[in-house]
């Protein structure tokens, strides 16, 4: 079964989530995208969304989809999105997309966390993938040699500016055992906006999409 459709199928099994009548987060990346498109079919059936992108903002409203800014909402019941990687206890590495810090904002302020992701993405210790952090460009450099003095070895997304500004470091070589202390003590650098770790507000709801159907663990 190819990655697409395990995708396909936990973006649909999250629409269950979505309660009538609320605005809800929106996350980004392909997997959300499908979520985008089937949220298009409850279109009328909720009030609104709060996306973490602007790729997913112009998504949302191509879907015929009403858009918030979160300072106009007190609070979210549910933020569905994906990851990169995912470990037994919800935590997880994002930012893949860059979008990290929005999707850390938005989620923050949602009650419930639906994370979808295909098989491909559950993994036994966080770190095979490189953990993303959004720099402000001034610090890249400096917030580098802190990254290097952890253990890590980061590298510059060159090319890449943030929604908010800003540049992203991929920090490669890691092997992250204490997810929550490593995301506090990473977060603690100046210079650092945010990091790819969701480990100190982890998902409460995993669908994970295998070629036996979608998994539910909660
Ligand atoms: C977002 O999309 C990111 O935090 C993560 O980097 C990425 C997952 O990508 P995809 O759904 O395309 O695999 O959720």
């Amino acid at each position: 079964m190819n990655q697409d459709l395990l995708k396909q199928a936990v973006a649909k099994a999250a629409l269950a989530y979505v309660p009538e009548g609320e605005i809800i987060g929106v996350g980004t990346g392909s997997t959300a995208n499908f979520f985008i498109d089937g949220l298009a079919g409850m279109r009328d059936r909720i009030k609104g969304a709060v996306a973490s992108s602007e790729a997913s903002a112009k998504r949302l409203e191509a879907q015929g989809i009403r858009l918030f800014d979160l300072n106009e909402v007190d609070s979210l019941s549910v933020y569905v999105d994906g990851a990169d990687e995912v470990d037994a206890s919800f935590a997880m590495i994002k930012g893949g997309g860059a979008a990290l810090t929005r999707e850390k904002i938005v989620a923050s302020v949602a009650k419930r966390f639906v994370c979808i992701a295909d098989g491909s993405k559950k993994v036994a210790v966080l770190g095979r993938f490189p953990l993303p952090v959004e720099v402000i460009p001034l610090a890249r450099a400096s917030v580098a040699r802190q990254l290097e003095a952890l253990g890590g070895r980061p590298v510059w997304r060159e090319g890449v500016v943030t929604d908010n500004g800003n540049v992203i470091l991929d920090v490669h070589g890691l092997e992250i055992t204490d997810p929550v202390g490593l995301e506090t003590t990473i977060n603690h650098i100046v210079g650092v906006v945010t990091n790819g770790l969701f480990a100190r507000r982890p998902a409460d709801v995993l669908l994970l999409g295998t070629p036996e159907g979608v998994v539910t663990t909660v």
